[in-house]
């Protein structure tokens, strides 16, 4: 039962577009060029963000550093990086996060860091940001259920982070855990998942540099569907191991527990890399649906590449390990 919630199936995908659809429609009317005119005095966080009402957006991220690495294809809209979600807290259909999120308060927020480090305790979010510069970075997010996005994240490398905790010698792996808030996560409130989420990485690929840690997305913080105020990207892997609203953060010597390896071993591992050779046991990884310029979900499969086209950067880090670990 538990091991059947991912699905590659596109019947609950219509949910997000059809919710938009009207509102789109309204705006088409008016013509970009209005819109763009009328959202905000941000013209080019507006102009990327394409034709969504401002009412519905965070406000944008000043000072973003350009990333000379980012991804080149098309960029995923604005629209179904926010409407087209996994995270089961608000609910298990695609269209949930957006729809069902709008109770969360992401906003005081506290991290507790523990465990195998030098630097431990409970810190306030906006305290931990002080000096970190935030980069734009565009990076290719696969999904373990077969579709794909592009999506440009703002944040900083989870390195940068780290380093300050001053890991000990002990430290061999990082655990990350979402917050649990029933009253404000719907989907909380059912058992449709052993609360809280919890993920985990090795520490070298916790350190790795394209591992992020993302506080926003399209140049605004990030929505509460998409992990506000804090969640972790790691590009190379199936999107679960991208871990949203994280409330904890443990150094530990020995590899943690996480969340869907836990519920369906066989299905999903703990290194969850992405890799076309080592399929789903109820479905092929091979190809991937790209969910791209917003207009149809419905986009064709293109082949999905080893470690998410990211392997030059990261598969040495798994020199010896059997290819079936890594999935
Ligand atoms: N806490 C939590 N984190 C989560 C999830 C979740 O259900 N709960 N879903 C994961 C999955 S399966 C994916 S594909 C990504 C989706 O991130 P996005 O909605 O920002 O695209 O978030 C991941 N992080
Ligand atoms: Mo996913």
């Amino acid at each position: 039962m538990r091991q059947r919630l991912f699905e590659p199936i596109p019947s609950s995908e219509i949910t997000p577009e059809s919710v938009y659809l009207d509102r789109r429609t309204v705006l088409r009317g008016l013509g970009a060029g209005l819109v763009t005119s009328l959202v905000g005095c941000d013209g080019k966080a507006e102009a990327r963000a394409e034709v969504m009402p401002s009412a519905t957006m965070p406000a944008a991220i000043p000072n973003l550093k350009t990333w000379p690495g980012s991804s080149q294809e098309t960029k995923t809209s604005y629209r179904d990086v926010t409407g087209y979600n996994n995270f089961y807290e608000f609910g298990t259909a695609k269209g949930d996060p957006a729809l069902r999120s709008g109770r969360f308060k992401p906003k005081p927020w506290t991290v507790e860091v523990s465990g195998e480090a030098e630097v431990t305790g409970r810190f306030d979010l906006d305290d931990l940001l002080k000096g970190i510069t935030l980069e734009e970075r565009i990076y290719r997010l696969r999904c373990v259920e077969a579709w794909s996005m592009v999506v440009p994240w703002n944040g900083f490398p989870l390195a940068t982070l780290l380093n300050r905790f001053k890991p000990t010698s002990k430290a061999k792996y990082v655990r990350f855990e979402t917050i649990q808030r029933p009253a404000e996560m719907p989907g909380q409130r059912s058992a449709i998942m052993d609360w809280p989420y919890q993920e985990g990485l090795r520490i070298d690929e916790a350190m790795h540099p394209l591992t992020l840690l993302a506080v926003g997305v399209y140049g605004r913080w990030l929505p509460n569907q998409n992990g506000a105020p804090l969640r972790l990207v790691v590009p190379w892997k199936y999107g679960f191991k991208s871990i949203k609203s994280i409330v904890r953060i443990r150094f530990t010597e020995s590899q943690p527990h996480t969340s869907w390896s836990d519920m369906a071993p066989d299905e999903y591992g703990f290194y969850a890399n992405v890799n076309p050779a080592v399929d789903h046991p109820r479905w092929s990884q091979a190809s991937e649906r790209r969910i791209a310029e917003g207009v149809s979900v419905f986009k064709s499969r293109i082949e999905t590449r080893p470690f998410n086209g990211y392997a030059e950067q990261v598969a040495s880090m798994y020199a010896g390990l059997d290819p079936k670990t890594l999935y």
